[in-house]
């Protein structure tokens, strides 16, 4: 078998890499380890930047969301009891962000590669790639039972954090920077009316809460806990008093409750690799770089990933001209690490650090006073909270 890019992961990386290949007429096979069913019910992100909102726009895969998403203005910053709200579009030049979830993403992009005749393969086993300092490099693997070669121009490597692309890259050939928290993040799925017209990010001396949204039925909730806590030890009366005590505010605010359906516990880890290529194989998304969620940033860095590798393909297969491709992991580099920044800052101002002194925590309490009273401090968050351009 023979294509141009073969993509291995059907994530929002590498369903989007293959939609906006198509595109500009560049034929790709994405290969993928679950099923559809599953990639289509697994719950992650739920922020989408104006930059991303404005690709899946332009490329006519926007249609659901603009019908089923919601726009959000601005956040709310909690601490000491008050709320204090960030307006976006006053800050920024007139920019939001939209509240979709990521699965509805993934199936919105993949219907539109399925039904432009594209090829995604589900349920692969034993992926594999070689050959990736040749002209010729490939990806093997197990499907319906057989075992195929698949030889591609390129690789794409979007196969997230734990995927296989990134260590087949000699390590001699990479540098990796890691950052690990002493944190997780408890995430909950409910079944209630809405307490809160958009997001509020808590600062709390018992840890972070947050409080986001699927729908005007369904909220989706964070608490900070322990790494190594287990969803065992948290019955709902547990969570829901964690959740009033470090929601609550000296203006009576309420906390809705309702029906808990999913929970889960996130490790939070800020994580870069360098270059990210490798021969033919180019690394994008997760596959390359991770964010504690706290920014709202991983899925949108995967989207902008692909946009800067899927133009660099392009130019490459119109005039033969390697340029972009050698570029690509510096280019990207660049507003990953300004990402990384932004998700670490946000991360460190939000959290309850096990070691941390009194000292820290009046600092991290003046930041906060900080950025809600400057105008100056308010658009860093803003214009990183709503994605720095894309280009
Ligand atoms: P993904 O989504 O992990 O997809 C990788 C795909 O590759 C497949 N795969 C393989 N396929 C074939 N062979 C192999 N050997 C394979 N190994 C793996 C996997 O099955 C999978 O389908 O990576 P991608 O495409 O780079 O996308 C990244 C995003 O998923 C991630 O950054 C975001 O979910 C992060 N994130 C958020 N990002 C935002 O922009 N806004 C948010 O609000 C936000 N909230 C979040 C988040 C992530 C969270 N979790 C669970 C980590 C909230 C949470 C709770
Ligand atoms: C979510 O809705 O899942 C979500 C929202 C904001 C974040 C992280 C996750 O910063």
């Amino acid at each position: 078998m023979r294509t141009q890019v073969g993509i291995v992961g059907a994530g929002p990386a590498g369903l989007l890499l293959s939609h906006l290949l198509h595109l500009d007429g560049i034929d790709s096979v994405v290969i993928e380890l679950r099923s559809r069913q599953e990639i289509e019910a697994t719950i992650r992100a739920g922020v989408l930047e104006q930059g991303t909102v404005d690709l899946l726009n332009s490329t006519g895969v926007g249609a659901r969301m603009q019908r089923e998403g919601f726009v959000h203005h601005g956040i709310y910053l909690r601490f000491g009891g008050r709320s204090h709200r960030i307006d976006f579009p006053s800050l920024t030049g007139g920019r939001s962000i939209m509240v979709y979830a990521q699965h509805e993403v993934i199936k919105d992009l993949v219907a539109a590669r399925l039904e432009a005749g594209g090829k995604i393969l589900f349920e692969v086993k034993d992926a594999a790639v070689y050959d990736l300092d040749t002209r010729e490099p490939k990806v093997r693997y197990h499907h319906g039972g057989k075992l195929v070669e698949l030889e591609c121009d390129f690789i794409a490597g979007c196969d997230g954090f734990h995927g296989i692309t990134r260590p087949s890259i000699p390590s001699r050939a990479r540098r990796e920077f890691t950052r690990v928290y002493p944190f997780g993040w408890f995430g909950i799925l409910v079944e209630a009316p809405s307490s809160t017209d958009e997001l509020i990010y808590a600062h709390h001396d018992r840890g972070f809460a947050l409080v986001s949204t699927r729908s005007p039925q369904i909220q989706r909730l964070y608490l900070q806990c322990d790494p190594n806590d287990e969803v065992k030890h948290w019955p709902d009366s547990r969570i829901w008093e964690e959740l009033h005590a470090r929601l609550e505010t000296a203006e009576g605010w309420r906390l809705a409750e309702g029906r808990i359906f999913q929970k889960g516990i996130i490790a939070m880890r800020s994580f870069v690799v360098e270059p990210m290529r490798y021969g033919r194989l180019f690394l994008a998304g997760d596959a390359a770089h991770i964010v504690p969620p706290t920014g709202a940033k991983g899925l949108n860095l995967a989207a902008a990933d692909v946009r800067v590798l899927s133009k660099a393909l392009a130019a490459y297969y119109a005039t033969q001209d390697e340029q972009a491709l050698k570029d690509y992991s510096a280019t990207a580099l660049r507003r990953v690490w300004r990402a990384e920044y932004f998700s670490w800052w946000m991360t460190s101002m939000l959290h309850r650090f096990h070691d941390e002194t009194p000292f820290h925590h009046r600092v991290q309490l003046a930041e906060l006073d900080y950025v809600v009273s400057s105008r100056a401090k308010a658009i860093t968050l803003a214009e990183n909270y709503v994605g720095l351009p894309l280009a």
